[in-house]
């Protein structure tokens, strides 16, 4: 029995990280190239789970979903729900000294709880905690006023909705095509909502969650696509929309080789869990989170960090050490990371790289402490000039073994000395003459 429970869920895993891998987006890529460039330049993002489950500090909504406390005992944390230290204007400025472009924070998880006072019904922390008060209005206007773009994490499955039919790992209210009209009244209270959010809060990007649970063609997702649209034609739609949003979104999982998506986004957390849980202390360090965030940059995406506010609104200390001093490495070293692309394929430089837009820059990221003689090859541009990015100084490089009557370019050599190097990541800047051209050869003639 046992045996068949473990069989079902390695499927279901199996499925779902399918499904993840293999999401294509129905949306024609050309045609929202424009919409999609602040997305494309930003690269850094910061997500933010803050809800009820951080009263207990227990997993966010799959805590009672998968029967790790009772539902009743899960909503008694609304009362606890206070947000009485919850300071929006702060949270914006350590955001923006994040160095991060844009934030996305949980109107409403899969619990149903709406951070905004939703007229759908009353499972709202306004009407029902202690908090009393929209906590998504205040943020999305502080953000705006440090030019950070607001997005809106929402969960399109609603566990506590009763005519939502999923609801406990194994109960469900419901079948959908056994009780149509029932499915209807929920996608009237979804759209309901939905149409709050777009018209009251104009969200920049829609960060949609929980998607899996419903086809495309019972969440009606061109219909939700084009209503949002038709509000805001500019904003963005996260992947979660089965096959109808506008970029992918890796959730925890490093790609190894570069995805073939034009945008995606990778999303962690700082430590195991999205919101705030005190027993959590597996903190990433601001080294593993800088060489993360490169790692997606230099593959042609991004990174949403999450941070997760305690109940009281106050962000844990380990987040704001990783966002300062992320961001003190994105002030030394940003020029190499923010409105740049992806860089050059693996093979040439053991690291990652990002390129100028007219690619007669590149930038070598150097893994921890890296120094001496760092080897590029296959390069067939002429340098200008080597810089360490941090703080200017000019550095030397050689040309090995370039053979006169060969077309396959030398090796380049350049001497990384110990001292300068940055206390987490150290960027070389190599100017090129022209943009530049690559020998991508097996060597020989
Ligand atoms: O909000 C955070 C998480 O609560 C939520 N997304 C982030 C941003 C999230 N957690 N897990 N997931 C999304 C995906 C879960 C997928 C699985 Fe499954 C649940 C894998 C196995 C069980 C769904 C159900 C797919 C297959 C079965």
């Amino acid at each position: 029995m046992v045996q068949k429970y473990k069989l079902v869920l390695l499927t279901l895993i199996a499925t779902c990280s399918l499904l993840f891998a293999n999401a294509q987006t129905k949306v024609p890529q050309d045609s929202i190239q424009s919409k999609m460039q602040w997305f494309a330049d930003a690269k850094l993002g910061i997500f933010i789970h803050y809800g009820i489950y951080a009263v207990n500090g227990i997993n966010e909504s799959w805590s009672f979903h998968n029967k790790e406390i009772s539902y009743p005992d899960y909503m008694k944390q609304l009362n606890g729900f206070t947000a009485s230290n919850y300071e929006p204007a702060y949270l914006a400025g350590l955001i923006k000294a994040s160095g991060a472009r844009y934030a996305v924070i949980t109107t409403k998880h899969h619990d149903g709880v709406a951070l905004w006072p939703t007229k759908q019904n009353k499972l709202n922390v306004v009407d029902a905690s202690p908090a009393k008060r929209d906590l998504i209005a205040p943020l999305f206007e502080a953000l705006r006023k440090n030019n950070i773009k607001a997005g809106a994490y929402y969960s399109l499955l609603d566990w506590s909705h009763p005519d939502y039919p999923g609801f406990l790992k194994d109960s469900a209210r419901y079948k959908v095509k056994e009780q149509p009209e029932r499915w209807k009244k929920f996608q009237v209270f979804l759209n309901g909502q939905l149409n709050e959010l777009s018209k009251n809060y104009r969200p920049d990007l829609y960060w949609f969650d929980g998607d899996w649970e419903h086809s495309a063609e019972e969440w009606n997702a061109t219909s939700i696509r084009e209503s949002l649209l038709k509000d805001n034609p500019n904003t963005i739609i996260n992947g979660r929309l089965q096959g109808y949003g506008d970029y992918e979104t890796p959730e925890q999982n490093f790609p190894v080789s570069r995805p073939s998506f034009k945008w995606w986004e990778l999303c962690m957390t700082t430590n195991n869990n999205w919101g705030y849980q005190q027993k959590d202390t597996a903190w990433k360090t601001p080294y593993e989170v800088i060489s993360i965030f490169v790692d997606a940059v230099a593959n042609g995406g991004n990174l949403l960090l999450d941070i997760g506010p305690k109940a009281d609104g106050t962000i844990p200390k380990e987040q704001v050490n990783i966002l300062t001093e992320l961001g003190k490495w994105n002030q030394r070293n940003g020029d190499a990371i923010f409105d740049r692309l992806g860089g050059i394929p693996q093979g040439h430089f053991y690291g990652p790289t990002t390129l100028s837009k007219d690619s007669t820059t590149l930038y070598l990221f150097l893994q921890a402490k890296t120094s001496g003689s760092v080897m590029l090859k296959g390069l067939d541009s002429k340098i200008k000039s080597i810089e360490i990015l941090g703080n200017g100084s000019k550095l030397p490089h050689k040309i090995v073994g370039k053979i006169s009557w060969s077309t396959v370019p030398g090796l380049v050599y350049i001497n990384v000395p110990e001292k300068n190097l940055d206390t987490y990541m150290t960027v070389l800047k190599l100017q090129l003459e022209k943009p530049i051209k690559l020998y991508r050869g097996k060597g020989g003639l």
